[in-house]
């Protein structure tokens, strides 16, 4: 690091390479970025500066990759790998993005829009909303998390199943570099195959190669009818058939596809006031699914007929159709209120796992049948995308175990999930990304041909490895 060994000279310098924007250095106003929101890592950091435009942001990689200086880029920071933290050196700084939060374009006849990265998913979605539009990136933590950090991790959540994961809701990107030059490609252009695609290798890089500073996304027409529907199903293999006879009777329209275990309903019931479980919590496993349309029709007859059928051969044990868009909420309130009924539940371990759909229920038998033997004392949550493959396959103590047996456990853990999860072709990160938490694993379930091609990308971008250091992987 080239960085003056005097403090008070490195904020001067730090302080002139951010002109107009803010850099925050005080320690309670710097404390907020320096941990991830579930305060799993903690890190320290020369300082936060919060540039308002791409001159400025500019300005600021360049400097700091003339000398060496680490940069974390950090969205909503709702994180669940530690992606957006600091390490503890106190080199590195932070880049919120907060501030560069405009819609820049929106153009209906072309079903697309422009946002900076700073822009709430929540205020994506609402002004897409206002043009008669529809942005179907879904999350929980929509009306925090920004759609920087949303491209940077290529979030997915609870409609890939039909829309995509955020690479596939993207045209275009306009992203700086580390040394400062401006990526522009904000082209709203459904067809262009013009070389490389970099807008694709810049999203999901988690800030290592540059930092998003806004995108045109792809939009659809506004959604004129949903029918939502929770259902009672006898085991995981059930699931994916009923799965299969909503895509036959519905085609696309099918939306979202999520399998809630007891167990987390029951941890939703309990832990987020005003929560109650649909249909009882007398079984093993329920669905929550939805269909959606872009014109008027009868979708809840759509989804009864399809039911009834599944009801007859046993698939649905039993099932109930919101009846009005309170109730809609309220089903997915539950299913969204999951992450936080578990952090509110106490110490857990999680797994952002996919598999083939297909294998889901040989997975999920014998991840369930480890878990129960070799973690006693923990209770499997096992809930998700499963119209993706995407579970997150998570186990909690709920019974207060202390902190120090989650950790010597939590490895044991992750390996032997991670080891069958492997065997089934799926793969260790599915929506959350790698950070810092996955490192390893990513290590040792890619390809090294993979993985040196990841690291050639990363030295031709990056070559003195200021973006987002320690992430994805550990620096060369
Ligand atoms: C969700 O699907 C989020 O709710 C969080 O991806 C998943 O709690 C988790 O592991
Ligand atoms: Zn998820």
């Amino acid at each position: 690091l080239s960085v003056p060994t005097d403090a008070g000279a490195a904020l001067a310098a730090l302080r002139r390479a951010c002109g107009a924007a803010p850099l925050l250095t005080g320690v309670d106003e710097v404390a907020p970025y320096l941990s991830d929101h579930r305060h799993l890592y903690r890190g320290q950091a020369l300082g936060v500066a919060l540039p308002d435009t791409v001159a400025q942001l500019s300005e600021i990689l360049a400097w700091c990759n003339a000398r060496g200086v680490g940069v974390v880029p950090q969205g909503g920071n709702t994180s669940y790998c530690g992606g957006a933290t600091p390490d503890e050196s106190g080199t590195q700084l932070v880049i919120g993005l907060a501030r560069m939060n405009r819609i820049r374009a929106i153009d209906a006849a072309n079903l697309s829009m422009t946002v900076e990265a700073g822009c709430l998913l929540a205020s994506v979605q609402q002004a897409a909303a206002e043009a008669g539009c529809y942005f179907p990136l879904e999350l929980g933590s929509a009306g925090s998390c920004q759609i920087g950090g949303n491209l940077s991790t290529n979030a997915g959540g609870l409609n890939v199943l039909r829309f995509g994961m955020a690479r596939d809701l993207t045209l275009g990107i306009e992203a700086v570099l580390p040394d400062g030059r401006v990526f522009q490609r904000l082209r709203a252009l459904r067809k262009d195959n013009t070389g490389y695609d970099l807008k694709a290798l810049l999203i999901g890089a988690e800030g290592t190669l540059g930092i998003i500073t806004a995108a045109t996304l792809k939009l659809w027409p506004a959604i004129r009818t949903t029918a939502t529907a929770f259902l009672a199903v006898p085991d995981v293999s059930a699931a994916i058939a009923v799965l299969a006879q909503l895509r036959g009777a519905a085609g696309e329209r099918l939306n979202s596809f999520e399998l809630l275990p007891r167990a987390a309903i029951e941890l939703a019931c309990r832990h987020i006031p005003g929560t109650r479980a649909p249909l009882g919590l007398s079984n093993e496993w329920y669905v929550l699914c939805e269909l959606s349309s872009f014109v008027d029709e009868p979708l809840d007859e759509l989804l009864q007929q399809a039911l009834t059928r599944a009801i007859s051969t046993g698939q649905v044990l039993d099932a109930t159709l919101a009846a009005n868009e309170g109730q809609r909420l309220a089903f997915w309130a539950l299913r969204e209120g999951i992450p936080t009924a578990q952090r509110r539940a106490g110490l857990g371990v999680k797994h952002d796992i996919s598999v083939p759909v297909s294998a889901l229920p040989a997975f999920v038998a014998e991840a369930s049948a480890w878990v129960r033997r070799a973690v006693p004392d923990g209770t499997l949550v096992a809930y998700g995308h499963a119209g993706d493959g995407n579970l997150h396959f998570n186990v909690n103590w709920l019974d207060g175990a202390d902190a120090q047996h989650v950790a010597t456990q939590e490895p044991v853990i992750r390996r032997a999930i991670h080891d069958l999860v492997a065997a089934h072709g799926g793969s260790i990160s599915a929506e959350h990304g790698i950070g810092q938490l996955k490192v390893d694993e990513l290590r040792r379930y890619t390809s090294a041909v993979e993985l040196g091609t990841m690291r050639a990308i990363k030295r031709a971008l990056d070559p003195k490895g200021i973006m987002n250091p320690g992430k994805i992987f550990t620096p060369s």
